[in-house]
């Protein structure tokens, strides 16, 4: 069948919407109609050249969810009608990684920048004028239809709103989970969360919910610092020194017991400043994506080693989807976790550059592409 899609066709580059071909689902896959996808930092990263892309044309979107419209033959535990939450990250269940919990390193995430099927790198589901198109994550949520593995999709109850339950398959677990698995922010914390966009907003409301007193939200952008204090921000400021002497302030001039590093763009010299806000045997995570061609910043190793602090990557929020997005859709049913406040602006697939031109203006929590 052919789908609209947004694609990049050069990098850097801008989204455009094209008319692709999209294959048939195979075994172990499924065909999806899109209903909502979520604009996130990475998709643009794709686009400036911070992160590399496997080939061009390349269609964006990682963070959907959707209707599944076809089955692929032999395809198990999903049928037509299912609702589906992707997961950016594809969990094979067996590998390792997943064998103990930590579904976000799975294996198959090790070829997923070819934008190809993992188990064969000529293998594209999308194509445009005869040539493959590269499907971001595997799952291209740009597109209205997309051809997914079932390792990419998880299935959620039918009656949580697929246009902010698709916030679940990136923003919300990669912010939420930094704070309560990668921090692992303990009831009395004090926290600094750096950045407070799409993902740093969801490290706020992860550090409130695991019963940090006091939540520093810092942004240089007023409209963010102050939504910030919706989320369970207990102070707003706009740069990180001032966060940090207001943590000293509260800590007998010890500091934060971590910070969540999640600015849209990240440098050595945030994590640098994350690792110095933080106290003795204190934690930083870094959370955002830096520029791949520039990205090994100097790390103060006095500060890591004389103080004995801890520096912890985050990716996905070191969750495990599978049990994570349905467990965050249970918190949002039952009023916990915010996820209507997020989304700030719906688009529609022709507006996607017009999206991320909002975000880079900070004028976003999170838009969301509705289909
Ligand atoms: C990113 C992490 C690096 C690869 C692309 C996706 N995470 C979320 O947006
Ligand atoms: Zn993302």
């Amino acid at each position: 069948m052919t789908t609209r899609g947004a694609v990049l066709r050069e990098v850097p580059g801008r989204f455009e919407v094209v008319e692709l071909e999209l294959d048939d689902p195979r075994p172990g896959e499924l065909r999806v109609r899109m209903v909502a996808s979520g604009l996130c930092h990475s998709d643009d990263h794709h686009a400036t050249g911070d992160l590399k892309v496997g080939r061009l044309p390349f269609a964006g979107g990682h963070e959907g969810a959707g209707i599944v419209d076809a089955v692929g033959p032999g395809t198990t535990g999903f049928a037509e009608g299912d609702h589906v939450v992707f997961t950016f990250l594809p969990v094979c269940g067996r590998c390792r990684w997943c064998a103990h919990g930590m579904q976000n390193l799975c294996d198959l995430g090790a070829s997923l920048a070819t934008g190809a099927r993992w188990e064969d790198p000529t293998s594209f589901r999308l194509s445009l004028d005869g040539e493959p198109v590269a499907q971001m994550a595997g799952i291209s949520t740009f597109c209205e239809y997309t051809t997914v593995s079932t390792s990419s999709a998880v299935k959620v109850p039918s009656d949580v709103p697929l246009e902010v339950a698709c916030l679940t398959g990136c923003g919300v677990g990669t912010g939420w989970g930094a704070a309560v698995n990668s921090a692992q922010v303990r009831p009395g914390d004090v926290v600094i969360v750096m950045g407070v966009g799409g993902i740093g907003m969801n490290a706020v409301q992860g550090a409130a919910h695991a019963g940090a007193a006091v939540v520093i939200a810092v942004d240089p952008v007023e409209f963010k610092r102050m939504t910030a204090l919706t989320f369970g921000a207990t102070h707003a400021v706009a740069d990180i020194k001032e966060a940090a002497e207001l943590a000293r302030s509260m800590t007998n001039g010890q500091g934060a017991d971590s910070c969540v590093v999640c600015p849209g763009v990240i440098t050595g010299k945030h994590v640098g400043q994350g690792l110095r806000a933080v106290r003795k045997a204190g934690t930083c995570v870094a959370v955002g994506v830096g520029d791949v061609r520039t990205g090994d910043g100097d790390i103060p190793l006095a500060e890591l080693v004389l103080f004995q602090k801890r520096l912890q990557g985050s990716l996905f929020g070191a969750s495990a989807p599978t049990a994570d997005i349905p467990a965050q859709l249970e918190l949002y049913r039952r009023g916990i976790l915010k996820l209507d406040e997020l989304v700030t602006r719906r688009y529609t697939l022709d507006e996607v550059a017009q999206g991320f031109d909002d975000m880079h203006a900070g004028r976003n929590i999170r838009g969301v592409v509705v289909y």
